[in-house]
């Protein structure tokens, strides 16, 4: 059997560190799985890594990645002949440090896919296809103890569900390697919904993705979904798109059970929103 240990780096700097689960090695557990390896997400402390691993796999996001370095040492130190590769925000943003930092294989971009080959085959670096975000399977959330991160909306148990990736703004402060924008489809976002509330009894969710309202649409299904489903949640917007789809748009998304949004005002002043290129007036954040 091939046995993988995917590892959450810890993130001491954030005021709690056990609300958000890590998604994205979910997804790339997911993939694995699919392919045959045995997935175990290790979401403890790196000292408790477990050694006797074939396979290792780090997706660290900039202020995660010296640790998962030291990780890396620790783990060569005990088991010489371990695979241990790195993927995510890091590595898709600086490649060539990584390669510089010794991993076995450098991961750009999407994981689900290539991981394996990652695993298996001799590469030093793989370059993840960007496919259609309906390709690829709904994260597994029994790949680890989803409930041990307390997250909790309107004192609802809630949990994450990330349903589009990229942004076609171009803030100067926002790190992102892509415009483009992908989307689960209207019908696939629906399916991941009625899996949390179903199979693990949610009734609050979050959408942390970078503009979950984009897509007007594809916003107003879900909308209709959740108000029947009578769950409550939260997303992030702009303020440039509540704008344009206007106040009746805000009005179906609050009778949908929305109860929270985080909004990006960044500052008061013009010139600094020009000079960080936020690509939104104060009149319009207002
Ligand atoms: C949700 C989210 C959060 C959540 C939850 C994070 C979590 N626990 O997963 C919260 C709110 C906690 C959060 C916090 C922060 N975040 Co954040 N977050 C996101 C967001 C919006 C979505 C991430 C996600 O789940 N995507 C869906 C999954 C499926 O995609 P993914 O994670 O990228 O994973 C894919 C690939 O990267 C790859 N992959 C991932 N892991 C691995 C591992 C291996 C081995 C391989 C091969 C591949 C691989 O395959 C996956 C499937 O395709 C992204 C923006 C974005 N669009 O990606 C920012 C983002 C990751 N966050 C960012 C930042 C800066 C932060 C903070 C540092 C902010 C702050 N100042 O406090 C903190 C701290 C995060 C940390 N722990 O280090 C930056 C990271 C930039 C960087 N240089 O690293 C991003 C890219 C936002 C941005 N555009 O600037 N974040
Ligand atoms: S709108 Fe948000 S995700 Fe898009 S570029 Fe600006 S900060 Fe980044």
């Amino acid at each position: 059997m091939k046995r993988v240990c995917l590892v959450r780096c810890p993130s001491p700097f954030l005021l709690d560190e056990w609300v958000f689960p890590p998604i994205g090695l979910m997804a790339v557990g997911t993939g694995l799985k699919q392919n045959g390896f045995e997935v175990f997400i290790h979401d403890e402390k790196l000292s408790k890594i477990p050694l006797d691993y074939r396979f290792y796999g780090f997706g660290p996001t900039s202020p995660e990645y010296s640790s998962a370095l030291e990780a890396k040492e620790s783990i060569r130190r005990y088991n010489p002949t371990a695979k241990i590769i790195i993927g995510g925000p890091y590595a898709t943003i600086n490649p060539e440090g990584c390669l510089k930092d010794g991993w076995d294989c450098v991961v750009w971009g999407d994981g689900e896919i290539v991981t394996a080959q990652a695993f298996l085959e001799d590469h030093s670096f793989i370059k993840g296809a960007s496919r259609p975000l309906d390709e690829y399977p709904i994260p597994d959330r029994s790949l680890f103890n989803l409930r041990k991160y307390k997250c909790y909306l309107e004192g609802l148990p809630a949990t994450t569900l990330v349903s589009s990736r990229g942004c076609p703004n171009h803030c100067g402060f926002c790190c992102k390697n892509y415009s483009h924008v992908r989307f689960l489809s209207a019908g696939r976002l629906i399916e991941e919904i009625d899996m949390l509330y179903h199979t693990y009894n949610y009734r609050a969710l979050l959408f942390p993705e970078d503009i979950f309202i984009i897509n007007k649409k594809r916003t107003e299904l879900a909308c209709e979904h959740l108000k029947k489903l009578g769950m409550v949640w939260r997303c992030l917007v702009r303020g440039d798109f509540i704008v344009k789809y206007g106040k009746d748009f805000v009005k179906m998304m609050k009778e949908s059970g929305l109860v929270e949004v985080g909004m990006g005002v960044e500052s008061g002043s013009q010139k600094i929103l020009e000079i960080v290129n936020k690509g939104e007036s104060i009149e319009v954040i207002k």
